[in-house]
Formats: C-alpha cells, sequence, structure tokens
C-alpha cells in the first residue's frame, strides 16, 4: 500500500478514536466505506440490565471486530464474556441455523431437511388456514420472549399479527412480573435509583441478586461505591460471585426474606433507627406497620430465616445507620409462591429509613418504566381481542396437555425462545411438544431443544442484522442498534418472518407491513419529556443517548409516589381485593414436604445466557460440565463424594448431573445452573425437568425456586 493510500485509509484503531471523539462525521464515514472500512453502531440484543452499546467494523462487507463503546457510561469499552466473541461464536458460527428446515424424524430427534422459504410458507400457512376452519385462530398460541429485547424485533409485527389473528394469547410473566407487582404495590412504580447513582451510595444491600454475574457493567457502579468507602452486603442462600465480593454475606432459608425484612424492620423501629419525620411525611399506614412488628420478635425471626439473632441485627443496624444506603434488588428471588410479598416487604425499608432522601439512596430495581416510548404505535394493543382466552408461559406444559381446553392447542410459533429449557416442568413441556397433533414452528439460531420439536424450523437473523430500537431494564440510556450487514444465508428478521407469513395468508392489513424502521420511527414519537430530543436521526447519528431524566434525579426524596394515596405504602388497602394482606408478611415457603432439599437453579453461568449460546461449542466448553452443589452434612448421610454423578429426583422428574460437594450454601440447599440443553445432558433432563409450574402471589410470575429434591447416588 502506498503512503497516499494509507493517509485516505484509516487503520481501525485510527477511525475508531477519530469518530468516538467526534472527529470523523458523516463525511469521512463515506470517505472510510469507501475504503472499504465500515464502522456501525449497535447494541447487544440480551435480556441483559446492561444493554450494552457497541460498534461494529466491517472491511469489504465483511465483519471484522464487535467491541464495546467506550463512550457509553455504561458499556464503557467493554462486553462481557457471553458476547464478545459473538461474530465467531453466533453469527458465523458453522451450526448457526441458515436455511428454512422440515421435520423428517420424530419429534425431538432432530432430523430435518433443507426446504425453500416458498414451500415452508406454504405449508405453514395451508396448515394455520385449515386449523382456523375447523377450530377457530385460538387454537394457534404464540410463544416468545428475551430472545431480543428489541422494541421493533420482540413485538411489533408479531404482536399485531396474532392479534390480528385472534390466536390465544400468551402471559409473557416469567421474568420480572412478580417482583415488579410487589415493589409497585409498596411504591407504585418500579423505577427507583439510577445505576451510576449507585457510587454515591454508603451501604449497597444486595438482596437475592447476583450482580456480579448477572449484569457485569452496573456491578462497576458497586465497585466504585466500595472505593469510595461503601460497604457491600448480599443476602443470598448460595455463596454468589456477588456474595464472594462483598463485605459480608447473608445466607437465609430460602423464601424467608419477607421474615428478614420485618425482623430488620422491628430493630429499626425499636432502636429508634427510623426516619420519623419521612414516614409520617411520606408513608402510608406506619402504626398499622409498627404494631404488626410485634409478630416478629428476633428470635422468632430467627428461626425462620435459619440465621442468628445477632446477624439480624447487624444487619439492620448496618443499613439503617448507614447513609445513603441502596438496596439492589433484581429477579430471582421473585421465582416463588410468596415472591411479590417478598419484593413489596423488602421496599418498604428505603422509605422507613428516609433512604430516599439523598443520591444514592433507596432502592435500585429495574428502570424500563422511564422509556416511556409509543408502545401502543409498536405494539398494537387495540387490534387484540381481550375476551380471547390467555395461557400462562411459566404454564406452557399444562396447556399443551391439557385435555379440557377447548380448542386444544394445535398449533404454536414459538420465537425469542426455548421453552423446552427455560419453562419449569420440563417433562410436561416436552410430553405436549411430542404431541404428534401439535403443529409447531420455531423461528431459531440454533438447533434448541425446541426446535428440534419443531415442524418447520426457520432461520432468524442476529442482532448485527437487523434494525431495532434498544430500550434497558437496568439504565437509562436509549439506543438504536443498526444492521452491519445483511442476515447470513436465508435468516430474516422476526418482523420480515412474521410479514412473509401474514402475505401468505392473504392477509391484507397495512399494518403487517410497516417497515423496521417504521416501526422505530412510530416508537419514538412520543411526546413524553424523559424522551424530548432524542429523534431517530439523533440515534442513527450518536448510537444512544440518555433519557432526559431531571437532575439529580431524587424520585422520592419528597414523596410523590405514585401509588393511590401518593405514598409509600406500607399499608396497601389494594392488595386485599388481590387476596393479599395489606400489610407486609412472612409466609412459609411453598414446598413438598415429601423431599427434604431445597433445589435452587439459577442464572450461575457466565457463558450463557438463560440457555442462550448452549448451542456454541466455545461456551459449553467454557462453562465446563454443570455440577450438582451440595452441602458436605448432605452429602455424607447420602454417602455422595464429590464429582460423582447422582440422581436428582421428586415428583416433577429426575437428572443426573455430577455432585460438587461445596459448603456455598446452607446445608438442606441443593443449587445448579437452568439454562443447559437437556439434549446436552447425561440423563436428557436438566434443571427444569425438577421444578415446580405453580404461580406467584402477583404478577403471575412462576414459583420454580419453591421447589424441593432428592438427590442419591447414580
Ligand atoms: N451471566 C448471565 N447473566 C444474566 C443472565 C444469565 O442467564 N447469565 N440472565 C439475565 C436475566 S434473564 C435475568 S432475569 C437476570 C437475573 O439476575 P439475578 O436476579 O441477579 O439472577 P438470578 O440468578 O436469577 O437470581 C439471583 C439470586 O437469587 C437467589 N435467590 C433465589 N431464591 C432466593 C430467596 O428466596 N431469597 C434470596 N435472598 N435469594 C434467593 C439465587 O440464589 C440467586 O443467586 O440476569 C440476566 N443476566
Ligand atoms: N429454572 C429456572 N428457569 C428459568 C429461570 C431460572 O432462573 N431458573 N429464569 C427465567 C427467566 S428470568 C427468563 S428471562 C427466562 C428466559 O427464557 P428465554 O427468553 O426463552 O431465554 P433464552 O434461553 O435466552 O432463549 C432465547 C432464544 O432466542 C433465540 N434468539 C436470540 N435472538 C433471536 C432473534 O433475534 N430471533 C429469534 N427468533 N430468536 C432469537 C436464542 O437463540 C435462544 O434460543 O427463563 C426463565 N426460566
Ligand atoms: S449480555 Fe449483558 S453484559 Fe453482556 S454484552 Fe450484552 S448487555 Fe452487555
Ligand atoms: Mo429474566
Amino acid at each position: 500500500m502506498s503512503h497516499a493510500e494509507r493517509k485516505a485509509t484509516p487503520s481501525r484503531r485510527e477511525f475508531l478514536d477519530a469518530s468516538l471523539s467526534g472527529g470523523i462525521g458523516a463525511a469521512s464515514l463515506v470517505s472510510a466505506c469507501s475504503a472499504g472500512v465500515s464502522m456501525v453502531r449497535g447494541v447487544c440484543h440480551h435480556d441483559c440490565p446492561d444493554a450494552c452499546a457497541w460498534l461494529v467494523t466491517t472491511r469489504n462487507g465483511k465483519l471484522v471486530k464487535l467491541e464495546g463503546d467506550r463512550n457509553h457510561p455504561i458499556t464503557r469499552g467493554t462486553l462481557c464474556g457471553k458476547m464478545d466473541q459473538y461474530l465467531t461464536d453466533v453469527v458465523s458460527n458453522p451450526d448457526r441455523l441458515l436455511y428454512p428446515l422440515r421435520r423428517v424424524g420424530p419429534k425431538g430427534e432432530g432430523r430435518f431437511e433443507r426446504v425453500s422459504w416458498d414451500q415452508a410458507l406454504d405449508d405453514v400457512a395451508a396448515r394455520f388456514r385449515r386449523i382456523i376452519q375447523e377450530d377457530g385462530a385460538t387454537a394457534i398460541l404464540p410463544y416468545s420472549y428475551g430472545g431480543t429485547e428489541g422494541v421493533v424485533q420482540s413485538g411489533s409485527i408479531a404482536s399485531r399479527f396474532f392479534a390480528r389473528l385472534g390466536a390465544t394469547r400468551l402471559v409473557r410473566s416469567v421474568c420480572g412480573d412478580a417482583g415488579s407487582a410487589g415493589v409497585t404495590a409498596t411504591m407504585g412504580t418500579t423505577t427507583g435509583i439510577l445505576p451510576e447513582d449507585i457510587v454515591h451510595s454508603r451501604f449497597v444491600l444486595i438482596w437475592g441478586a447476583n450482580p456480579a454475574l448477572t449484569g457485569p457493567h452496573s456491578w462497576a457502579f458497586i465497585e466504585e461505591a466500595r472505593r469510595r468507602g461503601a460497604r457491600i452486603v448480599t443476602v443470598d442462600p448460595q455463596r454468589t460471585a456477588s456474595a464472594s465480593k462483598s463485605d459480608y454475606h447473608v445466607q437465609p432459608i430460602p423464601g424467608t426474606d419477607a421474615a428478614l425484612a420485618l425482623g430488620m424492620m422491628r430493630v429499626i423501629v425499636d432502636e429508634g433507627l427510623h426516619d420519623a419525620a419521612y414516614v409520617d411525611q411520606y408513608t402510608l399506614g406506619f402504626d398499622k406497620l409498627r404494631a404488626s412488628l410485634a409478630e416478629y420478635p428476633l428470635e422468632r425471626v430467627a428461626a425462620i430465616t435459619g440465621l442468628k439473632p445477632e446477624e439480624i441485627r447487624r444487619l439492620a443496624r448496618d443499613y439503617a445507620g448507614a447513609r445513603p444506603s441502596t438496596i439492589r434488588l433484581l429477579i430471582g428471588m421473585e421465582h416463588r409462591a410468596h415472591g411479590a410479598m417478598a419484593f413489596r416487604t423488602i421496599a418498604c425499608l428505603p422509605a422507613l429509613t428516609g433512604a430516599w432522601r439523598e443520591l444514592g439512596g433507596g432502592l435500585s430495581y429495574v428502570t424500563d418504566s422511564l422509556f416511556a416510548l409509543d408502545y401502543a404505535a409498536v405494539m398494537r394493543p387495540d387490534l387484540e381481542n381481550q375476551t380471547i382466552r390467555s395461557v400462562n408461559m411459566v404454564q406452557l406444559g399444562r396447556a399443551l396437555t391439557d385435555p379440557n381446553l377447548k380448542p386444544p392447542i394445535r398449533a404454536m410459533v414459538v420465537w425469542d425462545s426455548n421453552p423446552a429449557t427455560i419453562a419449569p416442568n420440563q417433562n410436561l413441556v416436552l410430553k405436549g411438544l411430542r404431541r404428534d397433533d401439535l403443529f409447531t414452528v420455531v423461528l431459531e439460531q440454533f438447533m434448541t431443544d425446541t426446535a428440534r420439536h419443531a415442524d418447520y424450523v426457520f432461520p432468524a437473523a442476529a442482532q448485527v442484522e437487523v434494525l431495532d430500537l434498544l430500550i434497558s431494564w437496568g439504565q437509562n440510556y436509549l439506543a438504536l442498534n443498526r444492521p452491519a450487514t445483511p442476515p447470513a444465508g436465508e435468516a430474516v428478521a422476526n418482523t420480515e418472518f412474521f410479514r412473509r407469513l401474514a402475505r401468505r395468508l392473504d392477509l391484507k392489513d397495512s399494518y403487517l407491513y410497516d417497515s423496521d424502521e417504521q416501526i422505530a420511527r412510530a416508537a419514538l414519537k412520543s411526546d413524553h419529556v424523559y424522551l424530548k430530543g432524542i429523534t431517530y436521526e439523533r440515534l442513527a447519528a450518536d448510537g444512544w443517548a440518555p433519557l432526559n431524566l431531571p437532575k439529580p434525579w431524587l424520585p422520592f426524596a419528597k414523596g410523590n409516589f405514585p401509588t393511590p394515596s401518593g405514598k409509600c405504602e406500607f399499608y396497601a388497602q389494594g392488595l386485599i381485593a388481590k387476596g393479599l394482606d395489606p400489610l407486609p408478611r412472612h409466609e412459609a415457603p411453598k414446598g413438598s414436604a415429601d423431599y427434604p432439599l431445597m433445589l435452587l437453579t439459577s442464572k450461575a453461568s457466565g457463558n450463557f445466557l438463560n440457555s442462550s449460546h448452549v448451542g456454541v461449542a466455545r461456551a459449553v466448553k467454557a462453562e465446563g460440565e454443570p455440577r450438582l452443589r451440595m452441602h458436605p452434612a448432605d452429602a455424607g448421610p447420602r454417602k455422595i463424594r464429590d464429582g460423582e454423578m447422582v440422581r436428582v429426583h421428586n415428583a416433577y422428574g429426575s437428572m443426573l448431573v455430577r455432585a460438587q460437594i461445596s459448603d456455598a450454601c446452607r446445608a438442606g440447599i441443593v443449587t445448579m445452573t437452568h439454562g443447559w440443553w437437556a439434549s446436552l445432558m447425561p440423563g436428557k433432563a436438566s434443571a427444569n425437568a425438577l421444578t415446580s409450574d405453580g404461580l406467584s402471589d402477583l404478577g403471575e410470575g412462576g414459583d420454580f425456586h419453591d421447589t424441593r429434591v432428592e438427590v442419591a447416588k447414580a
């Protein structure tokens, strides 16, 4: 290359530096592109609180690099270990699905043949027509969840399509709904403090959450708080990555968190550590709450939680004594029969101590409600007939096998999800998926256990191949993901799949054919002040933009809770109609007494996101063999040695896994990572083969952590 050419073609690093510092504008972007190098801004699609912004480099149309945006305040230049090799792990993975496939073997076996789009769509459309004619469209069930968090690709055309058909409606409540319903009962909203403001906190109480693993970028703000002098404490039955990095770790018996919070309240009120002025002005029902605390003397709370009275006292004093203090909640703890009540009870603490008064004080939970997009324009709820029956995604197995369901589910379309792995009561789900009279269509990137049961599998585009608008449930930056390359093979974006299917069904409604850009633009046409100045053009140029939030962000420093009373509701009248106690209370965790060990199946993998990336050989190798963690006190009497294969079983099913003897959990509790595909496991069953498929007290979430098992040598 001549000197002149070298000058005309910035190196990728020079280009990045210049474009990040604003030195390369639109004009130079064109010149760089013409020299074969192009930079495209995007954002991670995963169901993860961090919603990282990234830059994709292509050279002569080929993807050459994906890296975290250094200027993005949350991403700060790095992607996590699940995504930093995304281009090879997923986009160009030889195992990625690139063509429509038709099943030729029995369901689940995984034998398929390649067919043309035309043929596959014709067959699907013909089958749908017949089902609709015979049984009505309610015999068709859509099933989707967090494959992509994008506003355009996760819902939009798909929602409109199924509403237009009049299909059975899916209650998408496996994640966040129980906790949100609980927190909302107390605060009227789910949004508390912003992740970046945690740096101001002096005491960070991580409760039933594992942010060091599950939101590694927002974890950096907790570390920063520590550098500035904060103490970090984790409440979790198991010693997680977050617990290991904490100043101390409180390990209650699972499902007893409401009792722990009430015990802390008892200490706080007894010792006068509450903020009487804040309580007086901005809360409702303190007298009733105080009276109810008589039921929670420390000795009783200690017996319920399995903690020592001194531990509870110390935690209460440390929490209430530090200003400002933050409680960090996430999701895992909600998956219980009394999950919402636990979240509601914990959400009372920051109001009791007046933590909301200062920056860095309060509750750090989810932020998605801040993104006041025009969702109605995207999802078109007006098209949906609210009288049509619904199926809860947590109870898919029941819906597919219920002999009394009229009409039965005769067809299912799955995209953005892998229910054969992630839904509780796996055996019932698989039984349903194996029904010969069920017609299953799956839109996927990999041959997941769900896809293996499909009649037709269609290839889904990857994030670097689609246009999308991304909100975040863990931070406050809106981002636009632009395609850096066309979809590989014959893959299509989710939206395009539903447009093609609609066309094949001769549906004429124009809203089924809006382009991705039209949908993204419609979403942004919101006159909400938080979105002021955030236009499609601005996002296209900059990639992302902070929401227009008041600064400093102190939502409840002076009350203003969006509850019916306008106050933080220690006493929530509205709960009575929902069959709950209006006051925070402890309920014994659900579980069958027939099985002695409590099973937690959490997100303990740094290589997988739920069951995503389990089809990636590199990630599987990095993860190593799955293990059941078991306390020596439980292993000893069962004569189980470290590394030995064990059978874990209960009334739902049984699975084989290697034991890891460890004191990371208290005795009586065993844990393993959820997400492994059953087809990869020695006993062809994974964590959800054992889990309960009941519902939570509010929010229609699952209760799969209320699972008990027995473990025996295999
Ligand atoms: N690496 C990685 N990151 C992820 C994911 C992933 O699969 N892998 N998944 C993403 C998704 S979808 C989500 S929802 C988030 C979830 O993020 P988190 O909520 O942080 O993760 P979980 O593992 O679901 O649950 C956190 C903890 O809850 C604890 N827990 C369970 N029951 C109880 C209880 O009764 N009391 C208490 N105190 N603790 C309890 C578990 O032991 C677990 O350590 O993570 C996201 N980030
Ligand atoms: N036992 C137990 N069960 C759990 C949990 C637990 O902690 N324990 N966690 C629960 C929680 S919090 C959640 S959020 C759910 C997660 O449930 P899901 O959202 O179903 O999770 P994933 O396993 O990530 O499946 C997403 C699938 O979408 C595919 N995909 C990715 N991008 C696209 C795309 O653009 N288009 C299409 N069509 N597909 C795409 C991926 O390849 C992947 O197979 O699991 C729940 N289940
Ligand atoms: S999975 Fe989460 S942490 Fe990893 S790159 Fe995506 S948004 Fe960031
Ligand atoms: Mo989730």
